[in-house]
């Protein structure tokens, strides 16, 4: 289908409405007793994502930042489309239980609360994981991190008891790549049993709640990481481990493209005794047909049991710079937007589009600016200011001295002649700022293919915090996690 095959807004509505009024019509004549027989297509299309989704049974959700609710724009179109909602930060480890033993839903309820109030269902996000830790997490291994994360799954869970429907329990715990291996970390390291102890520990603690695991770069029926998950999951049924669902998050993008046997795939995993949801779908340029395409995947598949999207808008987006959602920064639909309302009103008008990948450039060599990928904003010492201790910040990229950064040959980035990017500590939060060189490792950094600046003392990555974008914005450390406001292009 060409690129211009799919219509504008306007043309597409009247197009659909045109082609059910006719199907309708048709069902009339052909008599009262085949009409109550047809169920597909629906004899009025829906208007909204949650409402076509019902049709076939299935939920439409959203990823939800509770600092975002305030937004009337972001709020409403929420509340219009979507009836399923994932707490995108507000539910995970190191919001839940900032200090050990200590539970904290300020935040998680605040999304609670509001898809309470607004009739939705919750999806739990989530309990196990490697990333997001509070730092007394991260500190902790062995015997004490097991009990740490059996506690955790508890206390949350608890709160929520009989309340939040479906929990992404264990989230990422394979590595990418061909290897098919577990992934490092401080969890695995307390023995390759930890997956399912976390299972068993989620089922006692709310046996009303279906039980996932989540994951990425599993939704290509081809790729190792799938075939292990598979695995695991195939294991666990085959041993009684209690696991109900996989999620997939579909993160689609160049590096890890949207496949059509990703039907095939949920069908494998649904055919092992599990539902099989897609739990954070963002697809990089929105292409409309692929959308479409990935909504069929699941409509195919019985088990497959809704769809959530990875935020509202482009701009509230992890990868915002990618563009990869159904609304504009403005709010208004896009094309691949109404390429999933037909899909899923099973229209026959949902025509291909053009796909529009980014690409970022490669880090360079020698001395330049540092500039943000999310931002476009420059790595910038605050008014000159030579003192040791100056944090840096986001700034408009300009030609001033205060923004011009020599990597050198031991890993440094040098401003001013002598002072150096500097980490202010070496866990998540950390400050960056400049200080005198000296030689240390946390004045060391890596630049990673993936555009990403990691603290050799720390590993962690340098980071715009809380995703900033504006003037201003500080820099930290925090674990590297793939997003753009962690990706930076230097130009020297
Ligand atoms: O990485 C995308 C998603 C992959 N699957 C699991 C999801 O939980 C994950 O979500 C993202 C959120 O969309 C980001 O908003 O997880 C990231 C961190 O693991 C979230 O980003 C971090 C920022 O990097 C920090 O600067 C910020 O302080 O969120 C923190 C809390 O707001």
């Amino acid at each position: 289908m060409g690129v211009n095959a799919f219509p504008r807004p306007g043309a597409r509505r009247f197009t659909g409405r045109l082609y059910r009024a006719l199907a309708a019509a048709t069902v009339s004549v052909v008599g009262v007793v085949t009409a109550l027989t047809v169920t597909q297509p629906a004899t009025a299309a829906a208007s909204t994502l949650a409402e076509a989704a019902a049709q076939h049974n299935r939920y439409f959700g959203v990823a939800i930042a509770a600092n975002r609710l305030n937004d009337s724009v972001y709020a409403n179109i929420a509340n219009r489309e979507f009836n399923s909602v994932t707490a995108e930060n507000e539910m995970k480890i190191d919001a839940t239980e900032p200090q050990q033993g200590r539970f904290d839903f300020t935040q998680a309820d605040r999304i609670f609360n509001w898809a309470r109030q607004n009739g939705k269902q919750v999806r739990g996000h989530t309990l196990a994981w490697h990333s997001q830790q509070p730092q007394w997490m991260q500190n902790l291994g062995g015997q004490a991190l097991r009990q740490a994360m059996i506690n955790h799954i508890q206390g949350v869970m608890a709160h929520y008891r009989g309340q939040i429907p479906i929990w992404d329990v264990v989230n990422e715990a394979f590595e990418d790549g061909n290897s098919g291996r577990r992934r490092d970390s401080n969890l695995q390291r307390t023995g390759d049993d930890w997956i399912e102890v976390a299972f068993r520990t989620a089922r006692q603690a709310d046996p009303s709640a279906k039980l996932c695991y989540n994951d990425y770069n599993i939704e290509n029926w081809t790729w190792a990481k799938t075939q292990a998950v598979y695995n695991m999951v195939r294991d666990f049924k085959a041993r009684g481990v209690p696991i109900d669902c996989v999620g997939f998050q579909s993160h689609f993008n160049s590096g890890s493209p949207y496949n059509s046997n990703f039907r095939t795939t949920l069908q494998q995993f649904a055919a092992l005794g599990v539902d099989v949801e897609i739990t954070e779908l963002d697809i990089e340029g929105a292409p409309p047909q692929t959308f479409a395409n990935v909504v069929k995947d699941c409509l195919a598949v019985s088990r497959c049991t809704g769809i959530t999207v990875w935020g509202v808008r482009d701009s509230d987006s992890w990868r915002s710079n990618q563009t990869p959602l159904l609304f504009d920064g403005n709010g208004n639909k896009k094309q691949a937007y109404y390429a999933v309302l037909d899909a899923l009103n099973e229209g026959t008008d949902d025509g291909g589009g053009p796909s529009n990948p980014p690409v970022s450039p490669p880090p360079g060599g020698g001395s330049g600016q540092i500039r943000g990928v999310a931002s476009g904003r420059c790595i910038d010492v605050p008014n000159g200011n030579t003192a040791d201790g100056t944090q840096v910040q986001l700034y408009d990229c300009h030609s001033g001295s205060n923004q011009q950064w020599t990597y050198t040959s031991s890993g440094e980035f040098r401003i001013f002649g002598n002072k150096c990017l500097d980490a202010g500590g070496s866990s998540n939060g950390a400050v960056v700022q400049i200080y005198s060189c000296w030689g240390g490792a946390n004045q060391k950094w890596e630049l990673r293919a993936d555009g990403t600046i990691v603290g050799v003392q720390s590993g962690l990555c340098l980071d715009a915090v809380g995703g900033g974008t504006g003037n201003g914005t500080r820099l930290q450390l925090y674990s590297c996690w793939g997003g753009n406001n962690q990706k930076w292009s230097y130009n020297a």
